[in-house]
């Protein structure tokens, strides 16, 4: 007998990975029918089904909000007693090994508001299945170890969809004798159904080729509303370029004749890897310098080629489960941000991923939502698209690769493809094929997968005249996260240099392996105690505190020869000062205005890593260096440091932005590089509080003939108080009302902008009626944006905690993937003083006290709270 579980809203199943069984059914083949129409689609689906393995179970096919209208086995009409439902599934006993279940359902695309499963948007009909959407749209076992060749037919009004596309490579197309066409697509290799696909509208295509390695002639095409087709041209060439790094870095060859990419507008996340047909949120489709940033530019290369590399590390190799999500979004990360530093500055590309994983991952490893890379357990899924999965996963291969090096690790990624290749496997079958394809260890090395929470590692340098040794203590501790109170002691690869003050020169780079919670590495040939450079270029995902004083950080920061650590010590002098001053110790900021000037005027810097270096901190990382996060302090120091630096050095500040000016745009790294240098002097200006200051950067907005300048130009006045702040916001507000992804900037301006009136502008802007809840990217702008402005959000009033928790509350009717997003900002109580955690707590309590909320919003709000 099968075993049927049901659940309830109020206390949703908790999935175990330890729980893990084989599928009890396969489903080799899947042929589907669409009959599309935005109110009143049907699909029709015959599945080919093979008992797996010596069991007596029903066939289960997931089904969430699905309706049978037939139910047919080997063509047999089954009576309405020979199937039940449970709990959306459709259990059918079977009674041989392999039979052929034919089922009718029927949807309503245009009212699908939670953008899973058939879903409508813009005019276009189209799917989204990662994770467990597939269940939406016909009954399936919705799991990525069962595999199948699919065959779809689509059949719609030809006038409203001209455009029918789906995964693979399309066969037969044709018109009914009622005046509709249809459209039938096979994909040659099996799939789990969480990479299907179909998209139907009035699409164009912006067609082009790119020919293999071995020869092969692949069509691609990108396809957008008409209008947007001007704006799809980087997309286009970061496609290409992607196919092409694949192939040199990891000899992965694309496999079908076509690849396709439609844009969206509403979409709950970034992008997806269907094979063969990607769905895109626009707005890493669609660039020009019109209306996008470099940053815009450099988000969709990188997302472009994320989705591309998908077709290898998550297609043709994917996932078993669920709690292996790691093994294909970590492994991707990781190849997209190297592909990313291969096409632009490795320096700068290193800096602004640490920036994230520190501002994203660091946070969530530190909060009541910390989980493993390979997670235990969940509620719902769709919460485990988190940094950690990504970013920290991420951060896991880069440190194998460089245990391994270059060659061996491409021994070890190349093992990983042929072993897997057709197979649904394992973040441990990854490090398997890592170990034996490259020959190493990885037995400790396994706990990254396993422990939650950031390690800490202490490191104090002892310097003995006598023997010219100095000695390298190192000792690691990781604090406790949820479920997990004891830790074991993690394997921490660092590499390090040792620098002479004289000379300023080290005599070669070390990689040490910390393994144990203590251990100490000895150096001869120092007369001197040298200074120490420690985690150079980020290699382990770890905090680390020494002993260094301002002196020898603003020695590294002049001269390390590692660019990430000469950044660092750039960034720790300035946390020093900010952290001492907030904690009202009287400490010198001359060292971090000289270290700056000298930054500054060195010829030898790429202007592009000039800005990182020079850029204080965020607030948000400052908090995160204090035990209590005292948002108003953070804020009150950090300003008073940046009106000192934009005082000091104001003469150079217009020189640079005077000197970057360009007289056309390109995207050239050169000309990104001033621009982001000349944003940066913009702010250390405007910050100095010169008179002249709101009018500089008026006329940079007005001037700029890119977005780049314009909306950094809009940021830096939306921070202060001035006419030209007002006019400028109307200004922007006029000439891009009509562009919803432009128009999203301004309403993330807004909530981002340190200011003390964002919370109320905030709650203005959610009543603005061009505020939608529909639109995931408008609410990201809007909530999501002020969710990470540390000073505005957590108000000591409380507004900004229950302007989000409305938002949450209503937005879980609509989308609750969206709305549960929202949550993680409030669940930081515990890191703020009493008073705000109260309100924090009180907020999240009205959250959970909603009846009706969903699964997603209600696993996050009760994790926040325990
Ligand atoms: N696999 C995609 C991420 C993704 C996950 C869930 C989605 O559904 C709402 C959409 C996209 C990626 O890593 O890009
Ligand atoms: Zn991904």
């Amino acid at each position: 007998m099968a075993d049927m579980q049901s659940t309830n809203a109020a206390s949703p199943a908790i999935i175990r990975r330890q729980d893990y069984r084989p599928p009890d059914w396969l489903v080799p083949e899947i042929d589907l029918d669409f009959a599309l129409d935005p109110a009143r689609t049907q699909i029709r689906a015959v599945l080919s089904v093979a008992r797996n393995g010596a069991h007596d179970r029903y066939l289960k096919l997931d089904g969430d909000g699905l309706v049978p209208l037939e139910v047919k086995v080997d063509g047999r009409p089954l009576e309405s007693g020979e199937w039940t439902l449970d709990g959306g599934a459709l259990i059918i006993p079977l009674t041989g090994d392999a039979h052929q279940i034919e089922t009718l359902v029927e949807l309503a695309p245009e009212n699908n508001s939670k953008l899973m499963g058939l879903y409508a948007s813009g005019g276009l009909l189209c799917t989204q299945c990662e994770a467990e959407g597939f269940r939406r749209i016909t009954f399936f076992p919705d799991r990525p170890d069962v595999l199948s060749r699919y065959s779809v037919r689509m059949e719609a009004d030809p006038a409203r969809f001209p455009v029918l596309l789906a995964n693979g490579d399309p066969i037969e197309q044709g018109s009914s004798a009622d005046g509709r066409h249809w459209a039938r697509w096979t994909d040659p290799f099996p799939k789990p159904c969480y990479l299907f696909a179909l998209v139907a509208g009035d699409l164009a295509c912006n067609a082009d080729s790119f020919v293999t390695m071995s020869g092969r002639e692949v069509k691609l095409g990108i396809w957008v509303k008409e209008a947007d087709l001007p704006r799809t041209g980087h997309a286009m060439e970061a496609l290409k370029n992607s196919m092409a790094w694949d192939e040199r870095v990891y000899g992965r060859e694309y496999d079908l004749d076509v690849f396709n990419i439609v844009a969206v507008a509403d979409f709950n996340f970034g992008a997806m890897e269907n094979k063969g047909l990607n769905i895109f949120n626009s707005r890493y489709i669609l660039a020009d310098p019109e209306t996008a940033t470099d940053i815009d530019y450099d988000g969709v290369e990188g997302v472009v080629a994320h989705e591309y590399f998908h077709n290898w590390s998550g297609n043709r190799v994917t996932c078993r489960d669920w709690f292996q999500l790691s093994l294909k979004e970590g492994f991707t990360v990781f190849r997209d941000q190297n592909f990313s530093a291969d096409m632009g500055s490795h320096a700068v590309k290193r800096i602004e991923d640490v920036r994230v994983l520190r501002a994203a991952q660091f946070q969530e490893d530190a909060g009541p939502l910390a989980h493993p890379v390979r997670p235990e357990s969940y509620i719902e899924i769709s919460n485990f698209y988190t940094a950690t999965i990504y970013n920290k996963g991420a951060e896991l291969i880069r440190m194998m690769a460089l245990m391994l090096g270059p060659e061996r690790f491409r021994a070890g990624s190349d093992l990983y493809f042929k072993r897997h290749d057709g197979q649904a496997a394992t973040c441990e079958d990854f490090v398997r094929a890592m170990e034996e394809g490259g020959g190493i260890d990885l037995g400790q090395f396994r706990r990254w997968y396993e422990q939650a929470g950031t390690p800490h590692v202490r490191a104090t340098l002892r310097h003995d005249e006598a023997t010219q040794t100095v000695e390298l203590l190192l000792e690691q501790s990781m604090p406790p996260t949820p479920g997990q109170p004891d830790k074991q002691p993690m394997a921490i690869p660092l590499r390090t240099a040792l620098f002479d003050r004289i000379g300023s020169a080290h005599k070669g780079e070390e990689l040490l392996m910390l393994t144990q919670p203590q251990q100490s590495f000895t150096f001869g040939g120092f007369a001197e105690a040298p200074v120490l450079s420690i985690n150079r270029g980020f290699s382990a995902p770890v905090i680390v505190a020494t002993d260094r004083s301002q002196g020898d950080l603003a020695f590294l920061s002049a001269h390390d020869d590692d660019p990430f650590a000469r950044y660092e010590a750039m960034q720790q002098l300035m946390v020093n000062v900010l952290v001492g001053r907030i904690a009202g110790q009287n400490v010198d900021e001359a060292a971090v205005v000289a270290a700056i000037r000298d930054t500054v005027v060195d010829p030898h810097l790429d202007p592009a890593f000039i800005a990182e270096a020079i850029r204080l901190p965020s607030e948000a990382y400052l908090g995160d260096q204090m035990a209590k996060v005292d948002p108003d302090a953070i804020h009150i120091a950090r300003d008073a440091l940046q009106r000192r630096i934009g005082q000091e050095l104001e003469p150079l500040w217009r020189d640079i932005h005077a000197r970057t000016k360009a007289n056309s745009f390109s995207l050239s790294s050169a000309a990104k590089g001033a621009r982001k240098l000349r944003n940066t002097a913009l702010i250390c200006l405007v910050a100095s509080g010169v008179p002249d200051g709101a009018a500089v950067a008026f006329s940079q907005f007005d001037e700029a003939d890119n977005m780049t300048e314009r909306q950094a130009a809009l940021a830096t006045l939306a921070n202060g108080a001035s006419d030209e702040r007002e006019a400028a916001l109307d200004i922007f507000y006029n000439r891009y009302r009509n562009d919803a992804l432009t128009l999203d900037k301004w309403f993330q301006t807004q909530a981002f902008a340190l200011h003390p009136d964002t919370v109320d502008l905030v709650e203005e802007l959610g009543r603005h009626p061009d505020f939608t809840l529909s639109n995931p990217n408008r609410v990201r702008s809007l909530y999501g944006a002020f969710g990470g402005n540390q000073w505005a959000f957590h108000h000591r009033s409380g507004k900004g905690y229950r302007l989000v928790a409305n938002c949450i509350i209503a937005l879980d009717k609509l989308n609750p993937q969206t709305a549960a997003r929202l949550v993680p900002p409030l669940g930081r109580w515990c890191r703020f003083d009493d008073e705000r955690a109260a309100l924090m707590r009180g907020e999240l309590q009205r959250i959970l006290a909603e009846p009706g909320l969903s699964k997603d919003v209600t696993e996050q709000v009760g994790k926040s709270l325990e």
